[in-house]
């Protein structure tokens, strides 16, 4: 049976008849329609590119007010403030818990070379209250005030990227989904919107800034796919936004800005790619954008936080384990180690041998040394008792010394009466 079954995980089976999971994805829908949606979404653009506004038209609701512009000379901040407002929004009867975090004052001082780093902490901080929710006890209800996406307004100078531009994006490439726009591109002309896109997207490759990029799946249908290419190739949007509805020449009340020429339509693809934008970040990418926001951008920072913070991981952990394979992984670890302390336990014997092999030849010297000196002491003792006994035989007195010399003449003369 077991093994029956895990064939039929590899095997593609016909079933015979409705088992009810192709209602899976219905299931799936039901829920998330009844928990509902968030996204969190970030603008970040100098001053008056108009970043509320696009907010605004993009999700049709006056999320932010009308801008009073302060007059010239009262106070203005110093730094860039970060604010964020939520509202829930429906439509057919499925609710989105839309936050958007303004960086007003992005870009807007005299020296702008900080500017990226509050939205930076910004970014790090809700990634951290994220982490702190996860290594709770209980994780039963995870907020998540991540940043999914990030609206990045470039000046429509139609020239290229500003230092600030680069900064801001080298910084902050990894740490959130960066959709670059061209804010107020109906100041541009089309030709002029062409060659901007070209030497920003150029300009984006040169400092090697990963800006979002909708994964295209093999088995989408067509259109779909169709469709993404669509998108990827308006990147990066030139936007134009309005929340103000207007009459047309030609009788239609359309969202837009009129001009003494004409009317510039926000929601019409040849007039600027706002409906492009929308339907990345809101029909066909939301979820995307949030799934690449915690598999990828708030993992990598998940883990290098927890490097730093010296935890490591045992790999081992994460193995599949076959115990057949596993049997003899341990026999061999075994083996290795059997054979280990054999060699280990023979160099110890040898070692010991050659001590004792040592020891027993210092012995031997010591002997043969003894040996030599007592023999030495031996002959000696004869020597002088044989020179007793001829002295004795020739008759003369025992004295020391002067006898010595006395008889050692002696024997001379005699020695000499003998050689004679
Ligand atoms: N020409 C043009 N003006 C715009 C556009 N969007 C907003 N504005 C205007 O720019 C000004 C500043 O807009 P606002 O949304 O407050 O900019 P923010 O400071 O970036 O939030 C307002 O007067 C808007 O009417 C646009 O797409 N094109
Ligand atoms: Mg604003």
């Amino acid at each position: 049976m077991a093994s029956n079954g895990a064939a039929a995980g590899a095997a593609r089976k016909k079933l015979n008849g409705y088992v009810g999971f192709a209602n899976l994805p219905n299931q799936v829908h039901r829920k998330s329609v009844r928990k509902g949606f968030t996204f969190t979404c970030m603008v970040v653009g100098e001053s008056g590119l108009g970043k509320s506004t696009l907010i605004n038209t993009l999700f049709n609701t006056r999320l932010y007010a009308r801008k009073e512009v302060p007059p010239p000379h009262a106070e203005r901040p110093k730094t860039v403030a970060i604010e964020s407002i939520s509202a829930d929004i429906e439509e057919n009867g499925v609710r989105l818990k839309l936050t958007v975090v303004d960086t007003p004052g992005f870009g807007d001082f005299i020296n702008n070379d900080d500017s990226w780093k509050p939205i930076v902490d910004n970014i790090e901080s809700r990634f951290d209250a994220y982490l702190e929710q996860e290594n709770r006890v209980n994780r039963a209800k995870l907020l998540d005030n991540r940043v999914h996406a990030c609206i990045y307004f470039i000046q429509p100078t139609g020239h290229s990227l500003r230092p600030i531009d680069i900064e801001f994006m080298r910084r902050l490439h990894q740490k959130v989904n960066l959709i670059p726009v061209i804010a107020k591109s109906d100041t541009l002309t089309d030709d002029e919107i062409l060659s901007f896109k070209q030497r920003v997207l150029n300009d984006i490759a040169h400092h090697r800034i990963e800006i979002f990029h909708a994964p295209v799946y093999d088995n989408e249908d067509e259109e779909t796919i169709a469709e993404n290419e669509e998108i990827i190739r308006k990147i990066p949007f030139a936007v134009v936004g309005s929340d103000q509805e207007i009459d047309t020449a030609d009788g239609r009340r359309v969202r837009g800005r009129a001009y003494p020429w004409g009317v510039i339509e926000v929601d019409n693809e040849a007039h600027c790619d706002f409906v492009k934008l929308r339907q990345m970040l809101i029909r066909s990418h939301m979820e995307e954008l949030k799934e690449h926001t915690h598999d990828a951008l708030y993992e990598k920072y998940r883990s290098e936080k927890l490097v730093a913070m010296g935890v490591t991981q045992d790999q081992s952990v994460f193995k599949e384990v076959n115990p057949a394979a596993k049997m003899a992984e341990d026999r061999a670890l075994h083996e290795a180690k059997l054979a280990k302390m054999e060699n280990e336990m023979k160099l110890v014997f040898q070692q010991k041998v050659a001590e004792k092999e040592a020891k027993l030849k210092q012995s031997e010297e010591e002997l043969y040394a003894r040996h030599r000196e007592m023999r030495d002491a031996l002959e000696k003792q004869r020597m002088e008792l044989e020179d007793k006994k001829r002295r004795l035989e020739s008759g003369r007195p025992l004295t020391p010394e002067k006898q010595n010399q006395s008889y050692q003449q002696a024997t001379k003369k005699k020695g000499g009466f003998l050689r004679n």
